[in-house]
Formats: structure tokens, sequence, C-alpha cells
């Protein structure tokens, strides 16, 4: 990345990143009050941008939130504060907040949403990772249980999945496994999981507590591309332990092998077959599609 200013956009400005400020009474700050999205762009395009401003709005409307503009100027703030960036392959960071209210819990004080996008650059797990697979542990920490606070949404509530983070790497581990209240797995801290056993891909259903990714939408395509059967099951962490192949994605992580988990070597240890076609397949697929950051200037 270079020394200049990243620019970022808040509520209809553009601000370099020294300026770019909320206030101590955005009830984002105060209560975790708010949604988000986390979405990359490659070679010149951003990956299914529509597909996360659609999961944007859904999050939102669970949480009674109003995004006070249309998904079309959203997608559109997206692409411009890339372009005011000048950047080619990145991540973008887009965060709704509940905005400025009192201090009280009731979002009824709050007047507007916030709308804040960043775009940069995100550190992902080293090459070898990619080659090599992580090592994984199960947190302590339970993913919230449907009757709390929905799963599905992506609100800037993250603690259990930090706090979840952080049992992970206490136990020697890169990534952490999420657990539903039952005690079955609902998926990592930041990333969706995929089993495979004797050919066929099984992946945690959405309401054992994990979120819709986006990543497991397209992995589930490519699934159906590469002419194997996929299968969304309840999933026990004996699932995992005897999985031929282990591994998770996610925006950031992409399509990541899994090596170790709970101690136990996965399959031969090494990433197997499947995993190294899914990952090629989803490697292929993001540099070759998206919406384009540029080319709008042309259009007439
Ligand atoms: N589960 C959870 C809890 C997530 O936060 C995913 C699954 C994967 O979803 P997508 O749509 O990205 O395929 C996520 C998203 C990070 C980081 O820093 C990770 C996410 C979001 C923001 C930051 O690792 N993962």
């Amino acid at each position: 990345m270079s020394d200049k200013p990243l620019q970022i956009y808040i509520d209809g400005q553009f601000l370099p990143q020294e300026d770019a400020k909320i206030s101590v009474f955005d009830h984002g700050l105060l209560y975790g009050d708010g949604v988000f999205e986390g979405i990359r762009f490659y070679n010149d395009r951003v990956f299914r941008l529509e597909q996360h401003i659609d999961r944007l709005f859904d999050s939102a409307k669970a949480i009674h939130l109003t995004i006070p503009a249309t998904r079309a100027e959203v997608c559109e703030m997206t692409l411009e504060t890339i372009r005011r960036n000048d950047l080619h392959d990145g991540y973008i960071r887009l965060v709704v907040t509940r905005g400025v209210g009192s201090l009280g819990l009731s979002p009824y004080h709050c007047k507007q949403a916030s709308i804040i996008v960043i775009a940069s650059t995100i550190s992902l797990y080293p090459a070898e990772k990619y080659e090599k697979g992580l090592i994984m542990a199960t947190c302590a920490t339970r993913r919230p249980n449907h009757d709390a606070l929905s799963p599905a949404v992506k609100s800037l509530n993250y603690l259990s999945n930090v706090m979840a983070k952080v049992e992970a790497m206490a136990a020697g581990a890169e990534e952490g496994v999420m657990l539903n209240a039952a005690g079955y797995v609902a998926e990592c801290t930041g990333d969706n999981i995929f089993v495979v056993k004797n050919g066929v891909v099984y992946t945690p259903t959405v309401a054992s507590g994990s979120l819709y990714g986006i990543t497991r939408g397209v992995v589930m395509e490519l699934v159906a591309e590469a002419g194997l059967e996929l299968r969304e099951v309840e999933m026990a962490r004996y699932d995992l332990y005897t999985a031929d192949e282990l591994f998770l994605t996610g925006t950031a992580a992409e399509v990541v092998p899994v090596a170790e988990y709970d101690k136990r070597i996965i399959g031969s240890g090494e990433p197997g077959p499947i995993t190294k076609q899914l990952i090629g397949m989803f490697r292929n697929l993001v540099q070759t599609t998206g919406t384009p950051i540029y080319e709008k200037a042309f259009v007439s």
C-alpha cells in the first residue's frame, strides 16, 4: 500500500483517514448497534457486490435499522471509494451504525444511521497456510442462539467471535470452531466450515448458527459445477475429526485447508484433492468475474 492517506467515505463525504471520525455518541460504538460487510475486489472488479449489499440490507432489516440510501447508491459509494483511492485489489469494510443518539439503549433517539466505507487491504493467512493447512481448535464460547441474537445477522457485536478467537489462539491454533448451544458445529470465528467425506461435501446448515457466508454460497456453486454432491447437515465435532478433508471459506480467508483440529490430523495431514480443486476454481472465479470498478465512466 502507498503512504498516501486513505480516503474514507462517511455520510456523503470523502475524508482523509486521520479526519474520518464518528461521534462518541454513535450507538455503533456505545452498543455495537449496527451492521457491516467485508467485501473483496480483485483485478479491478468487486466480487459478488450485489450479494454483499443484499446481505447488508437483510441484516439491517433484521435489527430494525433503516439504511439511508438505496442498494444502488450503496453499490455506487462502495465503487467510488475504491476509485478515490485508486486501488485495484483489496478489501472493503462497509459499516452502517445506528447513528448518534442519547446515552440510552433506545435506537429511537438516533435520527439517522451513518454509512462508512473503508477501502484498504487485508492481511490473509500466509501463502504457506494454503499449501500446508491451518491448525484449529474448538472454542469454549458458543455461537449466539437464534433466541438471543440471530447468528445470520452480520452485526457489529463480534465480542463472542473475538473471545472465541482468543481461546483458539490460547490453544495454539490459528482458527477456532464455534459450536451452537446444543453442541453442534456452527462455524469458525470469521469463516464457514466444510467437510469432505467419501467424495461428498458437507457444511453445517445456517440453522446450526452459521452466517449465510457469501464465500460459502460460491463454494456450494463450485461444488455443483465440479459434479460433486453437497449436503447441508447438522454436524458434530466427530464429523470434523473423521473428515477426509476439512476447509474454511470466508471473504478474508478465501478457501483455506485445515491440517489439524483439536490435535487430530485431518485426512492425510495435507490439503486433499477436492480442497485443492475448489481453491483453484475459486481463484479463477475471483480473478475473472465481478462488478467492474473503473469501466463505468466509459458507459454512455
Ligand atoms: N462467519 C462469520 C462469523 C463471519 O464473520 C464468515 C462466516 C464468512 O462469510 P463471507 O460472506 O465473508 O464468506 C464471516 C465473515 C476477519 C474478518 O478479519 C472475517 C469476516 C468478516 C470480517 C473480518 O477475519 N468474516
